[in-house]
């Protein structure tokens, strides 16, 4: 797949253009990222005739979403909000409005339980016409479905307001907005329809149960599998707003795989995902930013392990892995295993120096651990204290450095007073401790049944002094509300030397990119739409810090030893090395960006005004 030479910058000035998503002012996964990144582009190539849809749910939506107030709204002479106003004039609650996020993109979010008195007939007529079965009692199945009815009626409005030849694209982005698309080619309804789906439900599903799942792909029957997992009706949905789209797409070339055995159609294109990348003019900025938040991180360490046992902070090296917990899909298997394998190397190596390594995903917990709170917090006290010493020190060194005779340094110990010495000594005693540093930052609900925590048991990488690889499994988010970190997601990245990502399963995969647009290396896999892509458009990336497992065809003892080696190597590198490497890795960032990646998206819009 070859980039296209270069993007007109004003796409299909007769065309306006509809991105519906679940995930509009909606974050909850990867599909947030997609499109609140790429509108600045968007907003570029389309200007005023771009429009966002989606569901509102208010708790969610009041913090990114500003909604126009009706005077405004009046004033208006877009077809978006002409469409507005008459779906508020048949009585639908519907909001017109400002997504507060670069770019300012316009939006129309409607609230999909309004309908839910009509929800036996929308059933019934997905049933009827296009074979999908909804059961009772699924709330996310009956949100989507009445969202679907909704966006449709807002479309089929839209297409009375615009004067031909203008016409209309809708993109869908998967399978929770693509009810409408069935609907849509049914009562012809003049838009041209763009599907994109980020993985295959069948697929992930299966990815996560079947250890052969690539050897198996070619066979599986579809049906007898959804029913399987108990999400026919999803799968119905996606295999419908495949089949009904104009143009078909998915993210990488590994989904296009899926989506011929799974969904039984060929994508149109792939569309690779980006970032909306912000270098910084000065090259040496984000390299003190690294050393600005590593210190940050160090604040973390030194609170989490000192209690126990203290190590050389400066021979330290960062490294992590995030996502959602999937175990095996998201790799967090052969992490676990290849840093235990380097825990081994290292021992025997006799060489200085530790990685500590952190696991940042969600699990559901009752708590932060207590004695890690409580840690934290007596370090705080430490610090006060030696920060009071050091001002009554600072003060009586320069009051006996005037009045020295002998010109000689006193004795800055008996410049201390009993009440900071007794304070400073209480304070350490009632902070070291003989128990080993907890492994897990928090109390989760279902501990015994965890695989990290299980892993790490049975491996005994559970923080011993003598352990060259440590671990802080943190089964939450970092924000700068949590106790802990305090700080954003993006500066705990740049903070570290390290990303690790090695996925099994992975239709695209934003976590080695957000590290790579930060200047951080990163290890990926090439089960992983992002591996894969950049396997084949960025010559020698292990260069440039991003490292590629070979996971395909290999046995996951194979597959454990490269990355085993992967982390190795780069242990061996020395700081001056990992800064260079640094530097190389920020500067291959520029290929992702969205003003490079939206052509992708460009050209399946002038695909789908082709195509009736
Ligand atoms: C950045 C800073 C340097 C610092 C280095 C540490 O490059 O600009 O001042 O020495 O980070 O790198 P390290 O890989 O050891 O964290
Ligand atoms: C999906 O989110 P996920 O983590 O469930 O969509 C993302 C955006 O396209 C993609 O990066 C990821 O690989 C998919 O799995």
């Amino acid at each position: 797949m070859q980039p296209p030479a270069s993007a007109p910058e004003i796409i299909a000035p007769d065309a306006l253009l509809v991105e519906v998503a679940w995930e509009v002012c909606n974050q909850v996964g990867g599909i947030y990222t997609v499109i609140r990144s790429k509108v600045p582009a968007t907003v570029q190539g389309w200007g005023d005739r771009y429009c966002l849809l989606g569901p509102y749910f208010p708790q969610q939506a009041q913090g990114e979403f500003e909604p126009m107030e009706d005077h405004e709204l009046t004033l208006l002479t877009d077809p978006f909000a002409g469409a507005v106003r008459q779906m508020r004039l048949l009585g639908y609650d519907i909001q017109y409005g400002t997504w507060l996020i670069t770019g300012r993109p316009r939006v129309v979010l409607i609230n999909p339980f309004q309908v839910y008195d009509r929800l036996g007939s929308i059933k019934a007529d997905l049933w009827q016409h296009h074979g999908i079965p909804t059961p009772d009692h699924d709330d996310l199945l009956h949100q989507v479905e009445a969202f679907g009815h909704l966006a449709t009626i807002f479309l089929q409005i839209l297409t009375a307001e615009v004067v031909p030849p203008q016409r209309i694209v809708a993109h869908f982005h998967e399978w929770m907005t693509g009810v409408a698309i069935p609907v849509l080619r049914r009562e012809q309804v003049p838009v041209h329809i763009v599907f994109t789906t980020h993985a295959t439900l069948l697929g992930r599903y299966l990815a996560m149960n079947d250890p052969n799942f690539y050897d198996h792909l070619m066979q599986v029957d579809w049906e007898a599998e959804s029913r399987n997992f108990n999400i026919e009706t999803a799968v119905r949905v996606e295999r419908a707003a495949a089949h009904g789209s104009h143009v078909f797409t998915t993210v990488s070339e590994l989904t296009v795989r899926e989506c011929i055995y799974l969904l039984d159609r060929i994508p149109d294109a792939v569309l690779p995902n980006g970032l909306n990348i912000e270098r910084f003019v000065a090259l040496h900025e984000f390299q003190n930013l690294h050393q600005q938040y590593k210190a940050k991180i160090h604040d973390f360490v030194m609170a989490h392990f000192f209690q126990s046992y203290a190590f050389d902070l400066d021979n330290t090296l960062y490294m992590f892995t995030s996502g959602r917990y999937e175990y095996h899909n998201k790799g967090f298997d052969i992490t676990l295993e290849a840093l235990a394998r380097l825990n081994y190397r290292l021992q025997q190596s006799g060489m200085e120096g530790q990685v500590v390594m952190f696991f940042i995903t969600k699990r559901p917990f009752t708590s932060i651990n207590p004695l890690v709170l409580q840690s934290r917090a007596v370090l705080d006290e430490v610090r006060e204290t030696c920060a009071a010493i050091e001002r009554q020190v600072g003060e009586r060194l320069v009051y006996a450095a005037a009045a020295s005779t002998d010109h000689r340094l006193p004795n800055l110990s008996d410049m201390v007073d009993d009440y900071w010495r007794l304070r400073y000594r209480r304070t350490l005693q009632s902070w070291k401790t003989t128990q080993l540093p907890s492994v897990i930052t928090h109390n989760l609900i279902d501990d015994a049944k965890d695989d990290i925590l299980n892993f790490l048991r049975r491996s005994n990488l559970i923080n011993n002094q003598h352990d060259r690889v440590k671990i802080v499994y943190h089964p939450d988010f970092v924000s700068p509300t949590s106790p802990l970190f305090g700080m954003e997601y993006g500066q705990f990245v740049r903070g570290c030397h390290l990303g690790i990502f090695p996925s099994y399963y992975e239709p695209w995969g934003y976590t080695p990119l957000e590290c790579v647009a930060r200047g951080v290396p990163a290890i990926t896999s090439d089960l992983s739409g992002f591996g894969d892509y950049v396997m084949q458009n960025v010559p020698n990336h292990e260069d440039k810090g991003i490292y590629v497992v070979q996971r395909q065809e290999k046995s996951f003892d194979e597959a454990a030893e490269e990355l085993t080696n992967m982390l190795w190597n780069f242990v061996l590198l020395n700081r001056r090395e990992r800064i260079m490497q640094r530097n190389k890795v920020e500067s291959s960032s520029e290929l992702f960006d969205w003003k490079n990646l939206r052509q992708y998206y460009d050209r399946a819009y002038s695909l789908a005004l082709e195509r009736k």
